[in-house]
């Protein structure tokens, strides 16, 4: 069965990979898994219809028969269950891997998002550098640790898996930025992550609603 995926019919990002249907993509291009996608308007998500499968109006939703999914996160590790490929055959190295999932999304993600959400609403307020400079330094904080983790290695524990995938996701977020560019091993883990032919398929195939969308436009 052919699943569909919900994504921005006009992405705020242009198309630069960092709306979340980007890792479901690539978690789908991984395993080999074709998928069809419904683009949506930000006023569609909020719409009854949508919020049926995504109770917080957002993007992206997983669709499969009778399944609804909402939350990144949780749809990769769905797909991740349902194909050999990003998940180890091990029991304990799979459990490892859904950990670093977990890991990428509630310990290493909200610091990343607090950024992102003071420099967007908060970057007029007396408070705004000191904030930040709070904000950035627990990020700091979880990357020295992150990076002292990865070392040399490829990827967080063996073959590439789920972990590095959504991991690597939440770490793009921060492309461009020193933060990211203090750790080279963080930097080559990012680039050898995007050199993936399934990430550059992903990214393509996200890139092109935007181009298509404002060719016709
Ligand atoms: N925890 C959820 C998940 O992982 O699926 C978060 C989902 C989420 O934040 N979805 C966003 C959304 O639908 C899109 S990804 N927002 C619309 C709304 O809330 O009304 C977040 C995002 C959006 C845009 C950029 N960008 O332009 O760079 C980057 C990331």
């Amino acid at each position: 069965m052919i699943p569909t995926i919900t994504a921005f019919a006009d992405s705020p990002d242009q198309g630069a990979g960092q709306a979340r249907d980007m890792r479901v993509r690539w978690a789908l291009e991984e395993v080999g898994q074709p998928y069809d996608v419904r683009l949506v308007s930000f006023a569609e998500m909020k719409q009854p219809k949508h919020l049926a499968l995504h109770p917080f109006g957002q993007i992206p939703t997983y669709e499969e028969g009778d399944l609804g999914l909402f939350e990144s996160g949780s749809i990769v590790l769905h797909i991740a269950q349902q194909h050999p490929g990003l998940l180890p055959e091990d029991r304990a190295a799979r459990a490892r891997a859904i950990t670093w999932m977990f890991a990428a999304l509630s310990t290493i993600e909200p610091p990343i998002l607090d950024r992102e959400a003071a420099e967007f609403f908060e970057n007029d307020k007396p408070w705004y550098a000191e904030r930040m400079e709070g904000v950035e330094g627990r990020i700091r904080t979880r990357l020295a640790a992150l990076a002292g983790r990865l070392g040399d290695a490829d990827w967080l524990d063996g073959a590439f898996s789920a972990g590095d995938l959504v991991l690597v996701g939440v770490l793009r977020r921060l492309k461009g930025s020193a933060l990211l560019a203090a750790h080279p091993n963080l930097i080559a883990y990012v680039a050898r992550a995007e050199a993936r032919p399934a990430f550059r398929r992903a990214f393509a195939a996200q890139l092109a609603v935007f181009t298509d969308a404002h060719a016709t436009a």
